[in-house]
């Protein structure tokens, strides 16, 4: 967003929390972090000699090697000269007066600006569960969204993780390794199929630069924005034998995508999704020698409803000798007290604790800021109203005026690769701005009719799905207290992106231009 407002003649200033770029891959370095979209897919496209600069060493990039290329991208551009480091927005006001926004730093700084960006991601503000007696823990605590710059040691130490999700699965491997003694405290058994991570082949990487503007369209017109498109037959379609040398393939190919594509209805009927699932569970089986420890792993929800989950040797983990599964399911933990915790039938000793429990998605990072806009309303209020974000377009949402969310609620955002839709909204974003300046209009805001009817459309694509049958983050159903609805558009990166364009080439329809 910079680098394109920069090209574009603004004067334009980055505020960020942390004291260097990177983000996500700043923030999670918790071992055995690695992106699950493929590294050749997962990259900024704006810039030729980016691509031709920069090669990915592996399928799946570990967290160190995305942090340097995204530090390669802010050196290369000279970002730096124009990003505030250490420098948290605490409020941002829009003043309807001078139509602009004030926004206020934790460090005291007030700066006025024409436009409000927001870039805070939608898996940024951590949750650590409120669990009583946490503060009187003896041990070291990490959550692994906010992992410390120094190497944890977890030798000679008994290790407790709560939570398995992707950040759970993947550090579990890991850890297991190091610990002299590994728990893991579960509460919802996971899918979770192997990643099959290859170092990349120079052959390999010179035919993607060679192809890359064909891989880029299609990238953007795919649905999840990695171009692959589902198989176009129902599970059902199919005899017994047939799903399963189809699946097993998948489980071969392993990755993001390969089970889910297998067929089209397997998000969208119960009894085609229980063909996955089951093939999904016979594998844990397979892979867990203690019948006991596998039955407590098998997954029951509906698979791909919860963010698929990638591995490397996440099942095999479990029958290692220093490795304990205990279900916090049947019995909860109820407090952590100073030697570790308790559940409600037992007592853990531990000397570390690491917290795998995940982010308030979506709404939270945009909550930890205090924005307001016309009349002062503060988003939070308006989104309470309804219980339920509204947004059009998922970028911008009715009284909050000349007000961008990259990545916003009601965007493909999380269920699409990230990189592709970031570009997308940037690309939108800086052509409205410039579109604005060309047209000499200085107030852009959503029209409530059509942020509505986005949001109703919204809700209807997720309806018919089975995601809306699962509590997960993508519900906010994992936050005490959060309002429950579905907050990602599920309509697809290439068909959002039609709507989007479409929205500017009328002129921005939807929106008021002053
Ligand atoms: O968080 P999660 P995450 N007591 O919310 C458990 C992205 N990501 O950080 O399922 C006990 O998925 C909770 O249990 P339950 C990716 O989009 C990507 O792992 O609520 N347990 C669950 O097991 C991902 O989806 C990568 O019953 C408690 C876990 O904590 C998203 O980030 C890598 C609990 C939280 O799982 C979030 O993943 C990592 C409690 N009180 C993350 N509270 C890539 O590969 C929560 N849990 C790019």
């Amino acid at each position: 967003m910079l680098y394109r407002l920069r090209e574009a003649g603004f004067s334009t200033c980055v505020f960020e929390t942390g004291d260097n770029v990177g983000g996500t891959w700043y923030w999670n370095r918790y071992p055995g972090a690695r992106c699950d979209v493929e590294s050749i897919y997962y990259n900024y496209t704006f810039s030729e000699e980016l691509l031709k600069e920069w090669t990915w060493s592996a399928k799946y990039a570990e967290q160190p090697e995305i942090l340097s290329y995204i530090n390669f991208v802010a050196d290369k551009f000279d970002l730096r000269k124009d990003i505030q480091f250490k420098a948290r927005v605490d409020s941002a006001q829009f003043d309807e007066e001078g139509n602009r926004w004030t926004i206020q730093l934790n460090n005291g700084q007030i700066v006025s600006a024409r436009y409000f960006i927001t870039g805070v991601g939608c898996l940024s503000a951590s949750n650590v569960p409120k669990f009583k007696g946490l503060e009187s823990f003896q041990g070291e605590w990490y959550h692994t969204g906010r992992w410390p710059h120094e190497k944890v040691d977890f030798s000679g130490k008994r290790v407790g993780i709560i939570g398995t999700g992707s950040s759970g699965i993947q550090s579990i491997p890991a850890i297991a390794k190091e610990a002299e003694q590994l728990l893991v405290f579960q509460r919802t058994p996971q899918y979770s199929i192997p990643a099959r991570n290859v170092l990349n082949d120079p052959d390999y990487i010179q035919q993607i630069r060679e192809n890359y503007e064909e891989i880029k369209k299609n990238m953007r017109k795919s649905l999840t924005g990695i171009p692959m498109e589902p198989r176009n037959r129902s599970a059902l379609d199919d005899t017994p034998e047939e799903r399963r040398q189809l699946f097993e393939a998948a489980w071969e190919q392993g990755g993001l995508l390969s089970l889910s594509y297998a067929y089209n209805d397997l998000a969208i009927k119960p009894e085609a999704n229980e063909t996955v699932a089951e093939f999904i569970r016979s594998k844990i089986r397979r892979i867990v020698k203690n019948p006991e420890v596998a039955e407590k792993l098998l997954p029951s929800y509906f698979y791909g409803t919860k963010r698929p989950i990638i591995d490397t040797d996440y099942f095999e983990t479990y029958n290692r000798d220093n490795v304990t599964l205990v279900d916090v399911k049947s019995a909860p933990i109820q407090e952590i007290i100073p030697a570790g915790l308790r559940t409600a039938d037992a007592e853990y000793e531990l000397d570390i604790i690491v917290f795998a429990t995940g982010f308030d998605a979506m709404t939270g990072p945009l909550f930890k800021m205090d924005i307001r806009g016309r009349e002062g309303v503060s988003l939070k209020e308006k989104w309470a109203e309804g219980e339920q974000t509204r947004t059009y377009l998922g970028i911008s949402t009715a009284g909050f005026p000349n007000m961008f969310m990259l990545t916003g609620p009601e965007s493909p955002s999380v269920l699409s690769n990230m990189m592709v839709s970031i570009e997308q909204h940037v690309e939108w974003v800086s052509d409205c701005i410039n579109y604005m300046r060309d047209h000499h209009k200085g107030v852009i805001e959503a029209n409530v009719e059509a942020e509505n009817a986005w949001t109703k459309h919204c809700r209807e694509v997720a309806e018919p799905t089975l995601y809306v049958k699962t509590d997960s983050w993508y519900m906010g159903a994992n936050i005490e207290g959060k309002a429950r609805g579905f907050q990602i558009y599920l309509g697809g990166v290439g068909p959002y992106r039609q709507i989007c364009d479409d929205v500017a080439e009328k002129g921005y329809e939807g929106f008021t231009l002053q």
